[in-house]
């Protein structure tokens, strides 16, 4: 199965790409990516996977938009996750709860594909953890540094690729969009 993804993050691609190796995913390379104005990451996803159509020659058409939601900001940065800090993210999150103890947080990815045939299917996936103290591990990106899944004690950026590639949130998100996107291509 082919695919053309809508994203600029090039570590979205690389871990979609390892995360359904049945796919070939190529990146849509465009400068006019539309502006993120959706209510909601299926919104925003749905925007992205649309913009992608206008280029699929028959491929798939994915978007994919992801966000940490922290319980002491009320689910923030949420939707906001890639714009509302101004240097490193995982160090503004950090600097946001520096004074308190309300650490649960979850990382959410919603993914809006749409096949050759114009069906569409929609794809979610969550990792629920707390916001560590510090920073800690080298791989991944974001908000790996910092987020340590429910019932673990390292960060994402800790327990490395291979782990991420099975139990993230955009893996389950990739998961269900595998089975989602063959039950389309079966009926
Ligand atoms: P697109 O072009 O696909 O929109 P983006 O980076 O703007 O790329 P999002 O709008 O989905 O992506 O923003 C989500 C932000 O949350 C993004 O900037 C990341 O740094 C962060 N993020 C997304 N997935 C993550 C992950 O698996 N681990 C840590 N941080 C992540």
């Amino acid at each position: 199965m082919r695919a053309l993804l809508a994203s600029q993050n090039a570590n979205k691609l690389a871990e979609l790409r390892a995360m359904l190796p049945d796919w070939e995913i190529e990146p849509l390379v465009a400068d006019d990516y539309p502006e993120e104005t959706g209510a909601s990451y299926e919104e925003n996803a749905r925007i992205k996977a649309r913009f992608a159509r206008t280029h699929a020659d028959g491929v798939w058409a994915i978007g994919e938009d992801s966000g940490i939601e922290a319980d002491a900001l009320d689910g923030g940065p949420g939707l906001h996750s890639a714009r509302w800090a101004a240097g490193d993210q995982a160090d503004a999150l950090l600097a946001a709860l520096a004074d308190t103890d309300v650490r649960g947080a979850r990382m959410r990815t919603v993914i809006v594909a749409v096949s050759p045939a114009g069906d569409e299917v929609v794809a979610v996936g969550v990792l629920e953890g707390e916001i560590a103290r510090e920073r800690r591990g080298t791989t991944g990106f974001g908000y790996d540094p910092i987020f340590v899944p429910t019932g673990l004690t390292q960060t994402v950026a800790e327990l490395g690729e291979e782990w991420k590639n099975v139990h993230s949130h955009r893996a389950r998100a990739a998961q269900a969009f595998a089975a989602a996107s063959a039950r389309a291509m079966r009926s």
